[in-house]
Formats: C-alpha cells, structure tokens, sequence
C-alpha cells in the first residue's frame, strides 16, 4: 500500500494577466517548484502517480450552483475586458481562459485521489493542484479558488463510497469559510481550520471565522474554528491546538476518511500568513492525523505563496505519507499567550459537545471593551518587534535535516520458541556485557537465557542509537526487571533523553532519575501520587488501561504534548502483564509515539502475552491503527483527574497549557 501522488502540469498553465496586488503572488511557479522539489529529493519516484482528470458537472454541483457553473463554463471565450469585469463580482481571485479547464482538473484531482484511496489502491496521497478551493462559495468564486476541490472531495467519497463520517483538517492559513457554509448544518462532516484572523482584521475578515461559530442545526458542533489573534505563531503553537484542540475531537468523531485542505501559508516565510512554523512542523501534523480513518488521509493543496518554504513543507508532507522517520523538533517552549487564548475558547465553545472536551475551562474573559483592549496590546507586540524580524521576504530559516531511514524498520529479541512475526527482523547476534551488569542480573535472579536476551537487548539499545534499526520488539520473562535494566544499565549513557511509557501497574518505578535523562509516563489504575515528581508522572484512570475513552485522552492531552516538550532520542515503551490495554489502543499508542525520536521506539512486553505480538509487529511496521470505534464516554472522575494533573503539571511542562 503505497501513497498516490496526482500532479498534471496543465494546472500551472494560467496566470494573472493584469495587475492586481492581491492576486499577484498566486502564480504557476508555485505548483513547479512543489512538483520539482519531490522529483530531485527522489519522493515521487516512490509514490503512486495517478493521472489527473476533469471533474464532471454533476460532480461539480455537488457543491456548486448550476447557474455559477453556467457562468464560469463560459470563461474560456471571454475577452480580456470580459473576464477582468467577470472577476469584479468576487472577492480576491482572477479568471483566465484556462482557469475553468485547470479548475476541473483540480476538482478531478482531488476525486482521483479520493478513488485511489478508498478501493485501496494506495494508503493515502497528494494532489497537487492549482487553482485552489477551500476559500469558492456554492454560487461565488473567492481567494484564488474556482471549484472547492476538498468539499466536493468529501460529497463525493459519501455518495460513491457511502462513507459515514469525513474529517476535513484545514491548516491553510486563512479560514476556508466555503467549506464552512457547505457543511455547517451536517454532522456528517466536521470541518476543523485555524486562521490569521486578528479579530477579524485580516482577510476575509468574516465574523463567522471566530471560535463561536461552531455550526448549525444538527451539524451544531461540528465546525471547529480557531483563530489566530496573532502573527508569528510557532510550531509549539500549532502542536498545543492539534493535542488540546483537534485531535481529541477527531479521536471522538472516528472519520472513516480524513481530508486535508493543505495549504502551507501557515508555514515560515510565507507573506500571507506571517507565521513561524517551520516546514518540518507538517512532518507532525500529517503524521498525527495518519492513525485516523485507518491511515486514509487524502492531502489537496490550497495556499502557500513562500516558494522556498512551500516546496519544503510539500516534500515534508509527503514524505511523511510515505512512512519515513519524521523529525526531531528541538525547543518547543510551549504556545504562547494569544495561543493559549485562542486553543482555550476553542476548547470551551465545543465542550457541550465533545466528551473530550468536557472539562475544559471556561473561556478567557471576552467583552466587546477588552478585546478592543487586547487589540491594542497584541498590535503592540507586534510593532515591538523588529521590523526586519517581521519582514517575510527577509526571513530565513535551516531547511530541514534530511530524514534518513534505517536500513531495518523493525527488529525484535525473542526467546527461541517464538515465531517471529513477519517483516520483523530478529537479533541474534549478541554482544558481552559488562561483568558487572551480569553480575547484576544474576542476584537479581535472571537465569543464563535471561542474561542472553539482557545482552541481545543491549545489542539492539546500541543499533537503534546507531540509527541502523528504526524499533524493536522484544520479549521478556520480567518487564519489570527489563525495563529497570535498560533505564539504569543501558541507556543512560548513549541517549540523553529516554521517554518511558508504562503501560499498567509497577510500583517499583522510584529509581527514576531526577536530572531529566528519563521520563517516566505510567497509566494505570495505580494512584502513585506520592511519588510524583517532575520526571514521573503517573496517570490514574478509575478502570486502568481497558478504558479506552479514558486512555486516549489521557495520550491526547498528556503523553504527546509532555513528549514533544521532552524530545526524547529513544521511547521506551513498556506494557505490564494484564494491564488490559485495547489492542487497537494499544497500537494507536504505538503509532502516535512514533513521532518521538525519529521513531525509534523499543516495546518491551512479557513472554507470556505473545497474543498481541501481531499487533504490535504491524504497529512498529508503520501500518495504521485500526480505529478505536464506539467510544464510551469517559468517566467524569477520569476528566477531572486528568484536567488537575495538567494544572499541576503545567508550571514545569508548558505544552500542557490550556489555559491563561
Ligand atoms: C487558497 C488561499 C488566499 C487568498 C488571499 C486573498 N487563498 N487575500 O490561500
Ligand atoms: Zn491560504
């Protein structure tokens, strides 16, 4: 199963051909420098190419008027004067001969691929495509967009796929209120975009994009808005709403089919979006969305108007899509105040809704007289920066380290008896250990074939640093004892950082370090508060690890920002006997901890609980999770617990924030 790549050089043959200031920087180049930059990195040679085709008319009016239809069909033979008067009807866009051509094709694109992906020719995939969509209206053109390509995507996979629930993520950096208004009142459709907006002071300054529009009727709910009251947002920015904001809420809904309006304007450099986020930033966000809908994630660009940061963020995108290690992010100190602002009215205008969301906060003080003041302070901000900082054109950035991929995706060290699983590699050979490790072991009672599996083990710690082995796997008569072993023993000194999860019951976790080489994250039924400290935290849950709702949650809003604030260089991930974790939890667990530590990640489970040794191999392979279906919904004590322990935790992690 690979990833479709849908690119047809025909959508970069038309242009603006007079002069307007607001449509200038959409330009033919754009689709170039995208498609050139995946054929020098080698990434479309590895992809799917499937051919582009025209959208029907009865596919357009799935979303569009039969009289907006007439009117464009007839661009082709219009005169200069014709179509620059045509334009004037609309907001922020240009027509062409060609554009209506192009505009089929990039509706057809985005069907082709939508095709692809649900008969299982591919995983997922990309379009690449111009003209843009999210922004075009049922009876309007608008910014730059002639046929919303993912809207009439989403109205199309239901009709010929009967597909149940679609999930549009928007990380365009303006808001595509056309997809707003075609799925505002169906619940069928949650549509997520967060955008410049600047109380409503930048383009299209609707006050529909703001956190309350939230949806209509019975789509009430499921329109997700947050706004961006700010330039100069970051990736901590971004990740902070995606843990806090989207993920819970997608997690909930369980799509069947995840769209994403991939505009790159919310990337750095771009003079739309102003925004600070590197390229590698959609490394994550693709990647975090890839364990929805069972990986089947359809990518269409919109925006992007930086051409260097574009091509950049499209190679990111898609070499994520294809499985390749995604990379480190070093530094992230956690959203900044209007961030937090914004991911905490979102959070409050959609917890009547959402489960997941019950026990956010009340959103920040907001009258009319304050947000004037607030106004005034972030203008303030913005104007006491430098303003050479603030000029896009002037802005540079690294260009992302290349993300190189072991020569071994999976390998494991298992006793003799056990069939390894397919597409695992095992580890046979094995390295000395230090005599006093082995002297170790045996006072702890580990007997020869303990000591064997102890020095496999280290031999494999060793490969995984090395960044010869992706992950391991590997089976143990005592995790407890292992998992001592490699904290203490092992890896101590060859990573700096090492992120422990446990999964279910151990008391003995004290050894934990407290100079911050190990993280320790223990979810169980266990309440261990006296030995809470900044580097071991565990999380409680009434029911333990067989609670699904309660598990997920917990990983949305604690594991993964407390993981990406860390950055650790191994995970270590360690599963107790019968802590009754879900199997499609505990792979979705497996697939979302891959973003850590270019996905070097070691399971350590017992010998005993060989069962779910399948799940775990296709888990480490890269294959997606399979969704977590009927949720319950969570316990309120669990909510609660969790909310207090983010408070708590909040002064030393600040990607837990959610609140100011
Ligand atoms: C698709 C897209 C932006 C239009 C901006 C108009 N459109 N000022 O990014
Ligand atoms: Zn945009």
């Amino acid at each position: 199963m690979g990833t479709a790549l849908l690119y047809d050089e025909e959508m970069t043959k038309y242009k603006l051909l007079w002069v307007d200031p607001a449509c200038k920087i959409e330009v033919p180049e754009r689709l170039i420098v995208s498609y050139e930059a995946l054929v020098r990195s080698g990434l479309s040679d590895r992809c799917i190419s499937i051919p582009a085709r025209e959208a029907s008319d009865s596919e357009i009016l799935l979303v569009h008027s039969e009289l907006y239809l007439e009117a464009v069909k007839k661009t082709p033979y219009m005169t200069l004067e014709d179509l620059k008067e045509f334009t004037l009807q609309f907001g922020d866009v240009y027509f062409h001969p060609n554009i209506y051509h192009c505009a089929k094709l990039a509706s057809g694109s985005a069907l082709q691929l939508v095709d692809s992906v649900m008969t299982g020719k591919v995983r997922n995939g990309i379009a690449l495509v111009r003209p843009p969509g999210h922004h075009s209206m049922h009876g309007a053109a608008n910014g730059f967009c002639v046929f919303n390509n993912v809207a009439i995507a989403a109205r199309y996979a239901k009709q010929k796929y009967g597909v149940k629930r679609v999930l549009i993520v928007d990380w365009d950096i303006h808001h595509g209120q056309g997809v707003q208004y075609c799925f505002e009142d169906d619940p069928s459709v949650l549509y997520f975009s967060w955008h410049r907006y600047e109380h409503q002071n930048f383009w299209p300054n609707l006050r529909e994009s703001d956190y309350d529009s939230v949806g209509k009727e019975s789509g009430t709910g499921f329109n997700i808005n947050v706004p961006w009251n700010n330039v100069g947002m970051e990736n901590s920015d971004y990740l902070s709403v995606f843990c806090h904001v989207l993920l819970p809420v997608a997690y909930e809904f369980c799509p069947d089919l995840v769209l994403v309006c991939a505009g790159f304007d919310s990337a750095i450099g771009d003079p739309e979006g102003e925004m600070c986020a590197t390229p590698d930033i959609f490394a994550h966000l693709t990647h975090l969305l890839m364990n929805l809908a069972g990986g089947k994630l359809c990518a269409v660009l919109e925006g992007g108007y930086n051409l260097t940061s574009l091509a950049q963020s499209v190679c990111q995108t898609v070499q994520t899509l294809l499985g390749d290690p995604v990379p480190q992010l070093a530094n992230l100190r956690g959203p900044c105040k209007s961030a937090i602002e914004s991911l905490q009215c979102a959070r409050s205008a959609h917890r009547r809704y959402w489960s997941f969301l019950k026990h956010a906060a009340d959103p920040p003080m907001t009258d009319i007289s304050t947000k004037h003041i607030k106004s005034a302070m972030e203008e303030e901000e913005k104007t006491e920066m430098a303003e050479e900082e603030r000029c896009t054109e002037g802005k540079v950035w690294p260009e992302p380290p290349e993300r190189l991929c072991p020569p071994v995706c999976s390998a494991s060290v298992l006793p003799d008896d056990v069939v390894c699983p397919d597409g695992l590699k095992p580890l046979s050979s094995s390295k000395d250990l230090e005599p006093l490790l082995v002297s170790k072991l045996k006072t702890a009672a580990v007997d020869g074939d303990g000591v064997t599996t102890f020095s496999r083990l280290y031999t494999l710690v060793e490969k995984l640093v090395a960044n010869e082995i992706r992950n391991g796997l590997v089976l143990v008569p005592d995790v407890a004892a292992a998992m001592m072993c490699v904290v203490q023993d092992l890896t101590s000194d060859l990573v700096k950082r090492v992120l422990v999860v446990c999964v279910g019951k151990e008391k003995e976790l004290d050894y934990v370090t407290t100079d911050g080489k190990v993280l320790v994250v223990q979810i169980s039924s266990e309440d261990s508060e006296e030995h809470r400290s900044k580097y071991y935290i565990p999380v409680c849950l009434k029911k333990g690890c067989s609670d699904t709702s309660g598990f997920i949650q917990a990983v949305l809003g604690l594991l993964l920002p407390l993981g990406y604030e860390y950055n650790p260089d191994l995970v270590l991930l360690v599963r107790m006997p019968g802590s009754g974790v879900v199997d499609s939890m505990w792979q979705q667990l497996i697939g979302l901890l891959q973003g850590f530590a270019k996905g070097h990640t070691l399971v350590l489970m017992q010998v005993n609980e060989k069962a779910c040794m399948g799940s775990t191999a296709s888990a480490l392979l890269g294959h997606p999770a399979p969704p977590l279906q009927d949720l319950q919904t969570p316990f309120p004590e669990d909510g609660d617990a969790l909310e207090r322990l983010r408070e708590r935790l909040q002064a030393d992690w600040k990607m837990l924030q959610t609140t100011s």
